[in-house]
């Protein structure tokens, strides 16, 4: 008997162990293994003994596959459906409306009070019987409700008092893909795209099906195919085919499919001889293209408009605002409940003005003349995705005009994929900033949701982080991103810290000390990236092109708003750009409050400084040092702290599967180089300016900085191909 438990326990250590191996990242968090701790699987074997899912539709027939897939899998054993509730454990999944049950429980009026997606897990009985209830308001709830019931079997939770109500805070949840119709990813680092469009539509990977189950657990409810540097071609009728067999496939999971327009498509694909928004050839060209779409795609979500930015053309180039480019388009959707999502990240190095204050001063004029169906959608911040930026003036300036937000998960100027940065933490940054539009505690979150301006229409958008990569993200840790992203934008008040406990349970362990640990470095990444590549609010200081690395000296491209120098304004005296009223007044863009905060010196916070100021290097910071040897040290404390990361990383090596060890080891040991890529090159190049030594006790750089401005990467990934 002995001999026979010891066999066992040796079979079960070398199934782990094999399984540690086996991990190549393709199943996200969606990893249904065996329920590690036994405990815990006792009680769930016991709490669930079979399921039953009323209705049929193509929704709750892949929440029937999920819930099945899910639950065999965690509990280890097959379990089966039910049509009757006659024994305890059954868990029943429904729409509200379309089940008896959820009329014979009362839920109905606790649902009708949920938002349209959301969803309600309780445990209740019927006919005196234990049952789990997941209940939707529509059949996409029941879909959410299965895949949050799952986590909750994932991540070890108890699931005997279950009284959970979940309503997503925001409509339109999106993931906006730069991805070209020749599979290139404009800004990706994790392959190709994952669009085979050669092969569609006959051709349906099952990474489309993976992808769409991973969006809808997070509860992604958009996306966006093609970049917003668009392609016209993508509107003719042989992609439409490709582009309706994607939304074919990702309908029963409630994602809808969104296209880039490029605004002038009726002269490229149409053979006009304008795209002017007000010539009525041009109207009645889109009305009848936006119809062809609703034929291949009956619930095509709309457009994402990238226009007069940064070469794309649109309504300017006739002399007409956005306002007039959005509307034609809004009005052409309309009759199909389609939207516009028109960007505000808008620029022209033709304005004499700080290129940050350019966004507002073109659209806080045109709020309240957009159509109802136009959202305007604003990045974080007021350049261009930077590691830290102040929130963008734009937030809470537009009371009549539905502003969406605009992350970038792809970490373009984050790492890209070779570095192990966790970007929740920087996205409530922004979230959590008060605008005071409205007085205190006028939150971004609040304008974005829309209880701030009673926006009718909400959305945030995410610019993935996705290729063709086995796992999906390159970097094994660009995969929380994905996650927190979803996240957030369904319910924006989870803390960072709660996100990254759920995804590295079950993307990793339940091990509390491999929680802990890579709970900890994930929350301090956003800061680590910050101090090795642009401390103290410097920014858009990278290689210019493809933005790898470190680039302050770039100062001659095809337009100054692209230079380094445009953005450090380093001199003898000091460095930084002065947006006060001494200089851009960028400031003013901002509620009296906010420029208070911002506007001295003394008050303005040192992780902003030199966003706001021009300082002087021997400025006495908080710490009594001056400005030069701050931000000599932050550079150094940046590399210190990837190598503390490396230190934490380590100490799990017999707790991780060997791929996935080996390979965030490996990144970590590139991202130990590039942050000392980054510093050296920066202290080097600032110290030409400043004509101060290096700090005592630091490391002297060892190469040249004539050695780094030479380093060249014309092959570097994600890079802009006509750039
Ligand atoms: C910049 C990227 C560029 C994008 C642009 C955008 O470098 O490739 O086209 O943003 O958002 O950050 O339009």
């Amino acid at each position: 008997m002995k001999k026979i438990g010891i066999l066992l326990i040796l079979f079960t250590l070398s199934l782990n162990i094999s399984k540690l191996k086996a991990e190549d990242g393709y199943r996200l968090w969606l990893r249904y293994d065996l329920i590690s701790n036994a405990q815990k699987l006792q009680e769930y074997r016991r709490s669930i003994q079979a399921w039953l899912i009323e209705g049929d539709s193509p929704t709750l027939s892949v929440a029937k596959n999920e819930l099945q897939n899910g639950i065999n899998g965690l509990l280890g054993q097959p379990i089966s459906n039910v049509k009757t509730i006659q024994k305890d454990g059954i868990v029943v999944a429904a729409t509200l409306g379309k089940s008896a049950l959820l009329t014979q429980l009362n839920l109905n009026s606790r649902l009708e009070k949920l938002n349209l997606e959301g969803f309600l897990i309780l445990n209740t009985t019927i006919n005196q019987k234990k049952v789990i209830v997941i209940a939707g308001k529509e059949d996409i709830g029941v879909l959410y409700g299965v895949f949050h019931f799952l986590k909750l079997l994932q991540t070890h939770q108890n699931i005997e008092k279950l009284n959970i109500e979940s309503s997503p805070k925001v409509k339109l949840r999106i993931l906006n893909h730069w991805d070209n119709l020749d599979r290139t990813v404009e800004r990706g680092y994790a392959g190709f795209s994952i669009w085979d469009w050669h092969k569609l539509p006959d051709y349906l990977d099952p990474r489309y099906t993976d992808y769409a189950r991973a969006n809808a657990s997070i509860g992604i409810n958009g996306t966006v195919l093609t970049n917003v540097n668009a392609n016209a071609l993508v509107l003719t009728p042989a992609y439409l085919e490709k582009v309706a067999a994607l939304a074919d496939l990702f309908r029963p999971y409630g994602i809808k499919v969104y296209l880039t327009a490029r605004f002038s498509a009726p002269i490229e694909i149409g053979g006009l001889k304008t795209a002017d928004p007000l010539d009525p050839q041009v109207q009645t060209w889109w009305k009848n293209k936006i119809n062809e779409i609703y034929q291949y795609v009956p619930d095509f979500g709309g457009f994402v408009v990238k226009a007069n930015s940064e070469g794309q053309p649109g309504p300017q180039n006739y002399q007409r605002s956005h306002a007039d480019g959005a509307n034609m388009l809004a009005d052409a959707l309309a009759p199909h409940n389609g939207v516009v999502m028109w960007r505000a990240f808008v620029y022209d190095n033709n304005v004499p003005d700080d290129r940050a204050k350019q966004a507002y001063n073109e659209f806080k004029p045109l709020d309240g003349t957009f159509r109802s169906n136009v959202l305007i959608q604003v990045k974080n911040g007021p350049i261009d995705f930077q590691p830290r930026e102040p929130f963008h003036p734009l937030f809470g300036a537009m009371p009549k005009t539905p502003l969406m937000m605009e992350f970038q998960i792809t970490q373009e100027y984050l790492g890209q994929a070779t570095n192990l940065v966790y970007l929740a933490t920087m996205w409530k940054e922004c979230l959590e900033s008060d605008t005071y539009a409205k007085g205190q505690g006028s939150t971004v979150a609040k304008v974005i949701d829309g209880t701030l301006h009673e926006y009718s229409m909400t959305s945030m958008a995410g610019v993935a982080n996705i290729g063709n990569e086995r796992n999906w993200t390159g970097h094994p840790f660009g995969q929380a991103n994905w996650y927190a992203f979803g996240r957030l934008a369904w319910n924006h008040e989870l803390t960072a810290a709660q996100i990254a406990e759920d995804w590295i349970r079950m993307t990793f362990s339940n091990d509390n000390n491999i929680i802990k640990t890579l709970q900890n470095m994930m929350l301090n990444s956003h800061e680590t990236v910050v101090k090795h590549s642009t401390p103290l609010g410097l920014h858009h200081i990278m290689g210019a092109g493809h933005h790898y690395g470190p680039g302050p000296w770039v100062s001659r491209m095809s337009r100054a708003d692209w230079t380094s120098v445009y953005y450090h304004r380093a001199d003898s005296m000091g460095v930084g750009f002065n947006r006060t009223s001494s200089g851009s007044d960028a400031l003013s863009q901002y509620f009296p409050e906010v420029q208070a905060k911002f506007g001295t010196l003394e008050n303005c916070p040192e992780a902003f400084l030199l966003w706001f100021h021009h300082v002087n290097w021997d400025y006495k910071m908080k710490s009594g040092q001056t400005l030069w040897a701050a931000l000599c040290h932050q550079y150094y404390q940046g590399v210190e702290e990837v190598r503390q990361m490396q230190k934490s990383w380590d100490a799990l090596e017999t707790k991780i599967d060997e791929t996935r060890f080996a390979q965030v080891k490996a990144l970590l040991k590139i991202q130990e180089k590039e942050a000392i890529w980054w510093r050296n090159s920066c202290v080097l190049y600032f110290q030409t300016f400043s004509k101060q030594a290096i700090p005592k006790g630091l490391e002297q750089p060892e190469k040249s900085l004539e050695y780094y401005q030479k380093l060249s990467f014309p092959y570097a990934p994600g890079i802009r191909p006509q750039w």
